[in-house]
């Protein structure tokens, strides 16, 4: 395993979903392993890992679509950390993607339900072109760029990864937003055959997701196409997924079908299924703990000691005024 140093013997209390995740392959991978605990965590609250089970191991990318050896046109975009990578093998074999199962290795396992090509995105609601446009024709006027953002799920663990897109905001000035369009709402994909998930109510699908308008238009959200110098795995939202990488990773909703301008808010599914735990706005906040675990670290994949989180993420600079006259210790 590359880059990685062997865990230590970790007190049963401090073992996430990730390092039993990370134990497990250890042992598909041959390696011997000692089997934790109780685990907490997880968007559900569910133990997510079933200790150790016989789940066949994964290639890497676990994406049958012959798409994703093809590399991109793209060029360096802004916003660049200069942190290390998360390997590709990582980040695309430990995802949440609930439509193609919950446990982490799950939405690579299942990825080959998805196909990706024709797809097609409805635009509708408040603009004054809507319409539904095919993938190629979405994305055919933007000029590719590579944005190394962080992404932080609310589970407290993080990764670096090179995104292939282009502004959210270029998009939506395409088909002209009207004064009234105060929200965006985005939606995946139905379909219990391409989606297995699906077929449990984990959540109400599709799964939605929302931005306010000045949120959306901010240069740092982006739709991604692409990863690592190419094509999107499906397990990471192919064909068009939302990064958004000042607010915690379930606001960067994956294999979006239809992006709806509203003027009133939309519903968005972790909200609704947990409004408790999960706000609007869901901006990473190390103050503001989730109702069963601290947000104050977090635990970068590949990684063992735990790290601070740092407020938006690290992208104050850019966002923060987006939320002025807001108490920032407060869920939203
Ligand atoms: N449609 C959809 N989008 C989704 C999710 C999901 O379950 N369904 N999970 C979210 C969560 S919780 C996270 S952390 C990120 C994970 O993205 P990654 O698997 O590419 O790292 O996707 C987000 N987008
Ligand atoms: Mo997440």
């Amino acid at each position: 395993m590359p880059n990685r140093i062997a865990p230590p013997r970790i007190p049963s209390g401090e073992i996430t979903p990730e390092a039993v995740f990370l134990r497990r392959r250890e042992f598909l991978r041959g390696a011997a392993i000692v089997a934790g605990g109780a685990l907490v965590g997880g968007c559900m609250g569910e133990d997510t890992a079933s200790a150790v089970d016989a789940t066949p191991a994964v290639a890497a990318g676990g994406n049958s679509d012959s798409d994703i050896d093809s590399a991109l046109d793209y060029r360096p975009g802004p916003f660049a950390t200069d942190e290390e990578h998360t390997s590709w093998e990582d980040a695309t074999s430990y995802n949440n993607f609930y439509e193609l199962g919950t446990d982490k290795d799950d939405p690579a396992r299942n990825a080959h339900h998805l196909r990706t090509r024709p797809w097609s995105v409805a635009i509708e609601g408040e603009v004054a072109k809507p319409g539904r446009i095919g993938i190629e024709d979405l994305i055919r006027p933007h000029a590719l760029e590579e944005r190394v953002y962080r992404l932080r799920c609310v589970e407290a663990w993080s990764m670096v990864i090179p995104w292939v897109g282009f502004p959210l905001s270029d998009l939506l000035k395409r088909f002209d937003p009207t004064s009234r369009a105060k929200y965006v709402e985005f939606e995946t994909l139905v379909d219990r055959e391409q989606l297995p998930g699906q077929r449990r109510r984990v959540l109400d699908w599709p799964y939605r997701e929302g931005l306010r308008m000045d949120e959306a238009m901010n240069p740092l959200a982006i739709l991604a196409v692409g990863m690592y110098g190419k094509v999107l795995p499906n397990q990471n939202g192919a064909p068009l997924r939302l990064v958004v990488p000042w607010k915690y990773g379930f606001k960067s909703i994956k294999s979006i079908v239809t992006i709806r301008l509203r003027e009133d808010p939309p519903p968005t599914s972790w909200n609704v299924s947990t409004p408790d735990e999960y706000g609007f706005f869901a901006n990473v906040n190390p103050d503001v703990d989730h109702p069963r675990w601290s947000q104050a670290r977090e635990r970068r994949i590949g990684e063992f000691r735990k790290r601070p989180t740092l407020p938006f993420n690290g992208y104050g600079e850019q966002v923060a005024s987006l939320y002025a006259g807001m108490d920032p210790r407060k869920l939203y």
